[in-house]
């Protein structure tokens, strides 16, 4: 399976790690947070004290109700971090497009090498040099890729290949959708709607009387579609140059001249780099230190000059009000597309024949 995308989420995570380093905890009933005589809460539970119901979040009072034996264990919060470090450090071998979701948890976009034999050595790896168990879960999208690992936990192993993706949904609970939680359950239940497959075969028009726009952002889920990027926290959400003019300017042939220059400069840098970008901004300073910004989104990503300065010159001469002398101008790309982007390689396709620049303002 190439060009999946691979969850990893950490088993019963600070609970496994107190039964790791104290071994009588081992096989026991343990909660890790706060004790019930102090009215804590608790973070989570070994998977023994979750026979008993014990969950995170409940008080701990309400925990020793259900499991008189329990062990209460305080937090260490510093070690949970040195091991969740230490499972990244797994993960950045094996993908450079990481985005980690909480302590113990993380999308691995793998674009290149089989992602099955990936997830399975990231698997025995974080078994075997840091000493716990992880649930993995491989499919096409963010969205199922999750849902996958939460199939079957502890030390899950699952695959949602794109030919069961319809089939592995239909059976599964309205809440397990994404973005429902409790209320809108309850909504969806008032209509009929208990099983994603309910959904898949509802009128999507009443669908969209009742939920408006999150009526297509529903259906889609429940098809299996979710395009979001896997995001890598650490890449740059957008580039940018500005400058302070000596004098504050008035002069419009300027002003021009330095958003060319400046647009030209970025235009070169994106093209270095292969990325694509969508969204124009042009900040403006006063003489009075007063700001303005406006933006253009491109119907298409892009890296060509001439769309991009029409756009950014469109937004200087008709979206920026230029009353005052200008004492700074920015010009900033954002929305990018890099170059590992699997959304990329089909836009590159399309780029050759492209169309007038249609904007989206906002
Ligand atoms: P989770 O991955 O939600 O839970 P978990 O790893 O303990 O168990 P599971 O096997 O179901 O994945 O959260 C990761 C850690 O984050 C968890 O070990 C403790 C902490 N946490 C809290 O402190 N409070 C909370 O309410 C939750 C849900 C988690
Ligand atoms: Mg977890």
């Amino acid at each position: 399976m190439k060009n999946a995308i691979i969850h990893v989420d950490m088993d019963a995570f600070y609970a496994s790690i107190e039964q790791m380093d104290n071994p009588q905890y081992r096989g026991k009933p343990i909660a890790v947070g706060g004790l019930p005589d102090e009215r804590g809460v608790i973070c989570t539970a070994s998977y023994e004290a979750r026979k008993f119901g014990i969950r995170s979040a409940m008080s701990s009072r309400k925990a020793i109700q259900l499991c008189s034996h329990l062990i209460f264990v305080p937090v260490r919060m510093d070690r949970y971090i040195e091991v969740s470090k230490q499972i990244h450090k797994i993960f950045e071998q094996y993908s450079d497009r990481i985005e980690p979701i909480s302590i113990d948890e993380a999308f691995l976009q793998i674009t290149n090498a089989d992602a099955i034999q990936t997830g399975k050595e990231i698997k025995e790896r974080i078994k075997k040099e840091v000493g716990l168990t992880a649930s993995v879960g491989i499919s096409i999208n963010k969205y199922l890729a999750k849902l996958a690992s939460d199939y079957r936990k502890p030390d899950g192993f699952t695959i949602i290949p794109k030919k069961e993706v319809k089939k592995f949904l239909s059976d599964l609970p309205i809440r397990k959708l994404l973005g429902v939680g409790p209320k809108t359950e309850k909504e969806l239940h008032k209509l009929g709607i208990y099983l994603i497959q309910d959904l898949q075969k509802y009128d999507p028009k009443i669908l969209v009387e009742k939920f408006g726009n999150r009526a297509y952002e529903m259906i889609n889920y429940s098809k299996g579609i979710d395009p979001r990027p896997v995001e890598n926290r650490n890449k740059r959400k957008s580039i940018g140059e500005e400058n302070t003019f000596l004098s504050d300017i008035h002069d419009i042939h300027i002003l021009k001249e330095n958003l060319y220059a400046n647009c030209k400069k970025l235009t070169d840098e994106i093209q270095k780099h292969q990325y694509l970008i969508k969204t124009i901004t042009i900040k403006v300073k006063y003489h009075d230190f007063s700001n303005a910004t406006r933006s253009i989104t491109l119907s298409h990503y892009t890296d060509s000059f001439e769309e991009i300065y029409f756009a950014a010159e469109n937004i200087l001469l008709n979206k920026v009000p230029l009353i005052k002398k200008v004492r700074l101008l920015g010009v900033q790309f954002s929305n990018i597309l890099y170059p590992d982007d699997p959304v990329q390689l089909e836009i590159k396709d399309i780029l050759g024949r492209r169309e007038p620049v249609e904007t989206i303002s906002n």
